[in-house]
């Protein structure tokens, strides 16, 4: 294993109020982001997409490392310099999504995650462009069947197997196992299902002898169902969290870094906040890994037009800036 390197990337992404950006969206969610602004989606508007965000002022005061799309890999700034390599030139590690996708699991409506069989070969390129570290995704659904034990073995075996091909070609994984937040479900459900997911997760990590010191944990919280009736206040959220958290993740691993899942904005920064402002002595450091929360204000500012590219890119500084005080308890409402 490629210790040193390893151990350098986690040292650069785990900064103390630092959070990752997760600007993974496929061409197809990439093209639901840009349709809800009236753009249409073509290569050249997804990159200027991205240069929207990545070009911002700043944004390195509070992103460790950004999660990139192998779309952008081979797209550049509007100064013609590669997006991993200027992300490498602010001091920010360059990361690259690197499943792919969905697919039906066993003719069931679950889903599994694609992409194991080309992923040594995938990982090599990645690393010739420089990306440090990789993301996987696998998505459960609670309903009244499911998620199935079957499922959960199946994506914990999976995230491990492929944490494992990471590690062996000196990249840092993100696992990244998400709960999802659609339907009606209660908090209790959530929490019962994201303990069951994360400890199957690590069951199935120690068994791939996956070093969990080089390993980041992207998860999702524990929270009520989008269409739930009684919806779990912000405090009732950060602790069932840190519960489950606490209950599952041994403490080599040295980050946690949320998705937002379909949280607003707000409601993904105050949950963070809370937690932080839970509890000071957490064994890992817990900060955010957000595509949407991070990523909508600004592209609400944005609308497709560079005349508006100034106050977009400050209204992503500006999220970024919040979820920065929300990893160290100091956020408040009123900083909105
Ligand atoms: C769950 O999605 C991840 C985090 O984003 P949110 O904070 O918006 O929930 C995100 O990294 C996701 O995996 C990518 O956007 C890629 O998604 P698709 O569906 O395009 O593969």
């Amino acid at each position: 294993m490629h210790e040193k390197e390893l151990e350098t990337t986690i040292k650069h992404l785990a900064v103390p109020g630092k959070g990752i950006l997760a600007a993974d969206e496929s061409p197809k969610t990439a093209g639901k982001r840009l349709a809800s602004i009236n753009t249409e989606s073509t290569a050249e508007t997804r990159r200027q997409y991205r240069q929207m965000v990545l070009a911002a002022k700043d944004m390195e005061k509070y992103i460790s490392g950004v999660i990139l799309h192998e779309e952008t890999l081979n797209q550049k700034t509007n100064d013609g310099v590669f997006f991993p390599k200027h992300l490498e030139l602010k001091g920010i590690v360059p990361g690259i999504k690197v499943d792919e996708g969905l697919a039906h699991f066993n003719n069931t409506d679950e889903e599994c995650t694609n992409g194991l069989e080309t992923l040594p070969l995938r990982l090599k390129e990645h690393k010739k462009h420089g990306c440090k570290f990789a993301k996987w995704r696998a998505v459960y659904k609670i309903s009244s069947s499911t998620p199935t034990k079957e499922i959960i073995k199946r994506n914990s075996e999976d995230l491990a197997k492929y944490a494992k091909a990471c590690q062996e070609e000196g990249i840092v994984p993100m696992v990244e196992p998400e709960v999802l937040i659609d339907g009606e479900h209660s908090i209790d459900d959530s929490e019962r299902v994201t303990h069951d997911v994360l400890k199957e997760l690590f069951s199935a990590l120690k068994k791939e002898k996956v070093n969990l010191k080089y390993t980041i944990l992207k998860s999702s919280m524990v929270i009520s169902g989008k269409q739930a009736k009684d919806r779990a206040g912000v405090e009732e959220v950060a602790k069932r969290t840190l519960k489950v958290l606490k209950a599952t993740v041994p403490s080599d691993i040295p980050s946690i870094n949320f998705l937002s899942g379909g949280q607003t904005p707000q409601e993904a920064t105050a949950h963070l906040d809370a937690m932080h402002k839970l509890d000071k002595n957490l064994p890992w450091y817990v900060s955010f890994s957000y595509a949407r929360a991070l990523q909508e204000p600004a592209l609400k500012a944005w609308q497709g037009k560079d005349e508006n590219m100034h106050k977009a890119q400050s209204a992503f500084v500006h999220r970024a800036k919040l979820n920065s005080l929300a990893t160290q308890g100091k956020y408040s409402s009123s900083m909105e």
